[in-house]
């Protein structure tokens, strides 16, 4: 019920940008009380849409909330380095590519590549990423970290857990870590990370963390495969969020948890990471690029990596791999 409230709300604010709609008015076409109203409009602030109020007048949406434009991201944004520069655009090919041209133009730490649609949307070894428009957040930010190219994977664990925890704040949703970019609602994907770098063998020059987020969408808004084993955040609770006030509280989880990576390495995030975590304790199976392995996967290391104890007892180290 307190859902239908609040889409019937959202449906009527945005349906004449720039009018007011008194309390009254509102409570009626939603069939509730100028109190609940009121309480409405208060949770719609408080997850980031921007409803102006005025005395004798009434409600009044502030442009479109929802756009994942630089104005609405600034707005609100506590980070001091992360998503200070935003490109934003309505159509893109991939969020990544973008990413990677702009961090060879030398693009600034924390510039953040999204938009409302990727054509080409991609996932781990050539596979694709489903991005309707205006209903998911896809973004790639762009970190350039002093070290060795063999620490980028933590950061796609280093991005999980400033995803889930986000999700938490803004979506009251509980989700767990798929080793090693997956995260799910209920066994759904819900989020992909992609961590990609451009580096040399003994430094990262530019790390580039694409995440892919699904939101707003219904059901029908996936393809009859993808619906198998995805879910979207409003699925999940009938709610319909800011995908604004998701990103920002996505960047300052990830400037605290860089800040303490950096200054204190992957320990204190491995501690976090592991109580969100599935796929530790279950027996697995591991598809590597060459290899299949089936094994206990017994936790992972300092450095991110799985470990994986077969049949025989032996322990293998899994760098990237899919889990089943
Ligand atoms: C991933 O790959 O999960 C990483 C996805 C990263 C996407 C972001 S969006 C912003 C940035 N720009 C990009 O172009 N990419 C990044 P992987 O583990 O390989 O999973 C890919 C698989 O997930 C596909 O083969 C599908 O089965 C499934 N999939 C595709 N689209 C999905 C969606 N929207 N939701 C859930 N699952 C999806």
């Amino acid at each position: 019920m307190a859902s239908k409230i609040r889409e019937s709300l959202l449906a009527a604010l945005s349906s004449a940008e720039d009018s007011y709609f008194s309390g009254q008015e509102l409570a009626d076409q939603a069939g509730c009380s100028r109190t609940a109203i009121w309480k409405h409009i208060e949770d719609l602030r408080a997850s980031g849409f921007m409803i102006e109020s005025k005395r004798k007048k009434g409600y009044r949406l502030l442009g479109k909330a929802d756009e994942l434009n630089e104005n609405n991201l600034l707005v609100g944004l506590q980070t001091d380095r992360l998503g200070r520069s935003v490109h934003y655009f309505e159509s893109v090919d991939s969020t990544q590519k973008i990413a990677h041209s702009l961090a060879q133009e030398n693009a600034p730490e924390g510039s953040l590549v999204i938009a409302e649609e990727q054509l080409s949307g991609r996932g781990r070894m050539a596979r694709s990423w489903h991005s309707p428009k205006g209903t998911g957040i896809w973004m790639s930010l762009l970190l350039r970290p002093s070290l060795q190219p063999q620490k980028a994977p933590q950061f796609t664990l280093i991005a999980a857990v400033a995803i889930v925890e986000a999700i938490e704040k803004t979506c009251e949703l509980k989700v767990d870590i798929k080793w090693p970019n997956d995260l799910l609602i209920d066994g759904k994907k819900i989020t992909g990370i992609l961590t990609e770098l451009q580096a040399d063998s003994e430094q990262i020059h530019s790390l580039i963390i694409g995440m892919g987020i699904n939101v707003n969408q219904c059901a029908e808004d996936f393809s009859d495969e993808i619906r198998k084993i995805a879910t979207s955040l409003h699925i999940e609770s009938g709610k319909t969020f800011s995908r604004a006030g998701i990103v920002q509280q996505i960047l300052l989880n990830l400037e605290k948890y860089y800040h303490i990576y950096i200054n204190e390495g992957f320990e204190p995030i491995k501690v976090i990471w592991e109580k969100y975590a599935i796929t530790i304790g279950q027996h697995i199976t591991a598809r590597t690029f060459n290899k299949e392995i089936k094994g206990l996967a017994s936790g992972i290391t300092n450095e991110g990596v799985l470990k994986l104890i077969d049949e025989n007892g032996e322990t293998h180290l899994i760098y990237s791999a899919d889990i089943e």
